[in-house]
């Protein structure tokens, strides 16, 4: 289960991690290398010790690959705030995310050799171009997926450079594996194995309290909810925020964090 693997890492990083400052001046609490594994036919790994806002999550992922912008508008009409903090003079996170994945043509290609020759061992979506960092609002944290198609099903191994355990990484774990189901059913494949890396996991020491709570609520977590999502759709342009839902996702309260901009 997600809750299980998210909390013991959690627990991990407040019992041994290292405690250090960085950019945001908000110290953390970190631990190098962790990394959760799960099998999307058996679970779809969304955290029920607290509610994530799953729709949102799914609005940023279609963002950023579906939309391939990186206008911040674009999300505050659907009533997505959570790159406000972020968003340049010009309205824009400039050349990072969606704008790197439009420039290199990278989504066209990953679903170009999935679709041709799926035996590839050079299928990736890489975010981290090195020209094009220093004018992007923030280095993309979840920069980069290997692809791989094994026996019918698609995996995933998404590494990620940096890690906010309270906020972020629930986010990043969910859609993620939001990811591989689409690409799996538009390229007629299986989702299989999503592997999410994380180079530094941390957790900000204001969002102690929050993550402590969440961890009381560790024996008490539900089943795993299941993805739908509108099996006639066959061209992954076409994916709208209602042609993906959870059905029984049942879960805790939401627990408020801040971010540390
Ligand atoms: N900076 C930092 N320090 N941590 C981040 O996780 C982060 N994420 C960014 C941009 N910069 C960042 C983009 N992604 C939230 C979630 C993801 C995200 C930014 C913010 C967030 O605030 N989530 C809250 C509320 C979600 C809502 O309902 O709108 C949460 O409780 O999950
Ligand atoms: P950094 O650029 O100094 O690493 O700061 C970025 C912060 O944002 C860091 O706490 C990681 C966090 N983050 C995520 O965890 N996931 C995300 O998707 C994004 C955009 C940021």
């Amino acid at each position: 289960l997600y809750d299980e693997q998210y909390l013991t890492i959690a627990q991990n990083i407040l019992d041994h991690g290292y405690y250090d400052t960085n950019r945001t001046g908000v110290s953390t609490y970190k631990l190098p290398h962790q990394s959760m594994q799960f099998d999307l036919e058996r679970e779809f790994p969304i955290l029920t010790t607290k509610k994530v806002a799953f729709k949102t999550a799914v609005r940023e992922l279609l963002w950023i690959f579906k939309e391939q912008s990186n206008d911040v508008k674009r999300l505050q009409e659907q009533n997505v705030h959570i790159w406000d903090e972020w968003e340049m003079e010009d309205g824009t996170i400039g050349t990072s995310y969606g704008w790197v994945v439009q420039k290199f043509h990278q989504m066209d290609t990953l679903l170009e050799q999935l679709k041709t020759n799926p035996q590839d061992r050079r299928m990736m979506l890489n975010l981290w171009q090195i020209p094009y960092l220093d004018t992007g609002a923030l280095y993309p944290c979840c920069f980069l997926t290997m692809w791989d198609v094994t026996d019918g099903r698609l995996n995933c191994m998404l590494v990620q450079r940096s890690g906010d355990w309270g906020l972020g990484v629930p986010f990043n774990t969910s859609q993620y594996a939001v990811l591989v189901h689409l690409l799996a059913q538009v390229s007629n494949l299986r989702p299989g194995m999503l592997t999410h890396v994380i180079n530094n996991a941390h957790i900000y020491e204001n969002q102690v309290e929050g993550i402590r709570l969440q961890l009381t609520r560790r024996a008490e977590a539900f089943e795993a909810p299941a993805l739908w999502i509108n099996p006639e759709i066959q061209d992954f342009y076409a994916f709208q925020i209602q042609d993906i839902k959870l059905i029984g996702y049942k879960s805790h309260d939401k627990i408020s964090m801040e971010v540390a901009v």
